[in-house]
């Protein structure tokens, strides 16, 4: 039973793929978390802990983890980095001044062990409102190109719109399939 259970598994590929949502508070985590789940726009609040969905992408089963970005909570965020697949680091784009946090934060977060093998997915949020800086920019500040030993890619997108979100899904489930 148990290996009939995992070749019917393989077959509908039901295997789970965690992904961890990081960003500073009010980048857009939980908006874009409940696009992701709904398509719509929805009234978030300040997450307090995490909000835990699970979401296929044509039979790829992903379950987000989005982690409250307040400063007191990001101490917290490597108790969920293990088995993480994905890391999708939410960028606010109109938030400048922030953006060397971020970067410390994402620096700091790829150099913990039990991220090694994790791929990174930036979304550049926001990129609705005017004077949001460009994905160009954002991979700059950010200093991506310094990232060689995993995959990374930086998607912009509009969470209240959903636009963009579509293609960063594609990213992800072409990343765990050809992984
Ligand atoms: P967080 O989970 O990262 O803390 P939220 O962020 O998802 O709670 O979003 C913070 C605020 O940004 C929310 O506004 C939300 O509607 C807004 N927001 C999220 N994504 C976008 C976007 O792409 N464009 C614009 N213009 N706003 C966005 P409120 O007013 O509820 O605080």
């Amino acid at each position: 039973m148990g290996l009939l259970y995992t070749k019917l598994m393989a077959v509908f590929g039901d295997k789970e793929h965690k992904v961890i949502i990081v960003g500073l508070d009010n980048a857009g985590k939980t908006t874009i978390l409940y696009q992701f789940l709904t398509k719509e726009a929805v009234q978030t609040s300040p997450t307090i802990g995490s909000n835990v969905e699970e979401i296929y992408v044509r039979k790829t089963r992903f379950i987000m983890w989005d982690i409250g970005g307040q400063e007191s909570l990001r101490a917290t965020w490597n108790s969920y980095y293990c088995e993480t697949e994905i890391v999708i680091l939410v960028v606010d784009s109109t938030d400048r001044e922030r953006l060397t946090i971020t970067k410390e934060e994402l620096h700091h977060m790829l150099a913990h062990e039990d991220l090694q093998n994790a791929a990174v997915l930036v979304l550049a949020n926001k990129q609705d409102m005017k004077g949001s800086m460009t994905v160009a920019e954002i991979s700059k500040y950010l200093t991506l190109n310094s990232i060689t030993a995993r995959s990374w890619h930086v998607q912009p997108c509009c969470a209240l719109t959903g636009e963009g979100l579509p293609a960063s899904l594609d990213w992800m489930r072409t990343h765990v399939v050809a992984n």
